[in-house]
């Protein structure tokens, strides 16, 4: 309980960056996702975040401060603060850690130099650690009250921008397929191209035929899980059981993963993963629909997390009991004309400056090449004035 309470006063801390009037009860744990469920945030800091997270627990006076802190105190950023009260062990461990990620940074962005092949230019280190907003670049050695302050409101924002980033990624993918496509249809002649096309449109059709979705969050929907999931009998439909049959561990609220999970029969109306026509890529797309829309509906005090109160509000609405039939992802284009347009220009852009690199190298390689035999040419004439004053000395020139 107390590790509970824990993690929610901290993300109380968390959220509070956002939203300052939020109250104590409804407050969301993004660490909550991190906890012992093990549960990968996705940010490419999740190791960092957790374990600076853990070291924090195992400090019995952060650890209370955390249970004992209230609101106004929180809301003040005390708790970060508490910092400076961290047994010596726990902060010579987090500066461990911070040194350890900085690091890690340089090495990514090292690598990230390599790749687009800047070595002779001189890297700033410095300015370029500053995109990286979780931590305090500038004092990369130890761990301090602005580093937690930091890695607490980046670790927030950048939660919340991550399902935009994965619709984004997903468009790109959507983009890229089609890319691809096009590009495979210029090699192919008349008649090969046409089959190519009548193929590419059955499976289109294939695709998209497939038994009713249900609405997802709607009682039809969650009768189905109930039924052929749980195996109980539809008749004795309760949602209040249902609640704590899928909070699968045990906390009080269905989290995203939690959400996701039960949507998994609807999804495998659409997708089978032995089928050519269905890609699962899009099927994780859809996933991550459906959960939104849930939680967009549900989640009344937008903490990211359904309680079993606004659960039992939702079963009671009219969309729970007669909703509007759910329209799948394949019913809409993932993209649109123009942005289809900007990312060929995007393509072609990149394919010009790979061009461009290629023949700049060649002329280096030509001029290395022109330099070689002019030495070539240098070194024979060395030669052959040796050779003359060879024999010149040995009197048999003249
Ligand atoms: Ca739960
Ligand atoms: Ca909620």
């Amino acid at each position: 309980y107390n590790s509970f309470r824990c993690y929610r006063l901290f993300s109380a801390q968390i959220l509070l960056s956002v939203y300052s009037f939020v109250p104590l009860e409804g407050v969301n744990t993004v660490i909550q996702r991190l906890n012992k469920y093990n549960i990968d945030t996705g940010l490419h800091y999740d190791r960092y975040l957790r374990e600076v997270i853990d070291f924090l627990e195992k400090d019995q006076h952060f650890r209370e401060k955390l249970h004992n802190t209230d609101m106004e105190d929180i809301k003040q950023g005390k708790l970060a603060k508490e910092l400076d009260f961290v047994s010596h062990h726990v902060r010579t461990k987090l500066d461990e850690l911070k040194r350890q990620e900085v690091n890690r940074l340089r090495t990514l962005i090292k690598a990230k130099q390599d790749l687009e092949g800047g070595n002779d230019i001189a890297v700033d280190h410095q300015a370029l650690l500053k995109q990286f907003e979780y931590l305090n670049h500038m004092n990369p050695h130890t761990f301090e009250v602005e580093d937690l302050d930091r890695l607490i409101r980046s670790a927030t924002k950048d939660l919340e921008n991550y399902d935009k980033e994965r619709h984004e990624e997903f468009k790109r993918y959507e983009m890229m397929k089609e890319h691809d496509r096009q590009e495979h249809l210029k090699t192919l002649d008349d008649d090969e191209r046409k089959k190519e096309e009548e193929h590419y449109e059955e499976m289109k059709k294939k695709h998209a035929d497939h038994p009713k979705v249900n609405h997802p969050g709607s009682q039809n929907q969650l009768k189905e899980v109930w039924e052929e999931a749980d195996g109980l009998d539809p008749e004795d439909f309760d949602p209040k059981t249902f609640f704590n049959l899928h909070d699968t561990n045990g906390d009080g609220f269905f989290d995203e993963q939690e959400l996701e999970a039960l949507f998994t029969k609807e999804l495998e109306k659409i997708y089978d993963p032995t089928n050519e026509e269905d890609d699962m890529v899009e099927m994780e797309e859809e996933r991550l629909r459906m959960r939104e829309h849930v939680m967009n509906e549900v989640d009344s005090n937008k903490d990211r997390l359904v309680s079993l109160d606004e659960f039992l509000v939702a079963t009671k609405k009219k969309e729970f009991l007669e909703p509007d039939s759910w329209e799948t992802l394949e019913q809409n284009q993932a993209y649109t004309d123009d942005e289809m347009r900007e990312f060929e220009e995007h393509l072609a852009q990149q394919e010009q400056d790979l061009n461009q690199k290629a023949f700049d190298l060649q002329k280096q390689r030509d001029e290395l090449e022109r330099q070689q035999e002019q030495l070539n040419a240098q070194k024979m004439e060395l030669q052959q004035v040796r050779n003359s004053t060879l024999l010149m000395e040995k009197g048999l020139l003249l």
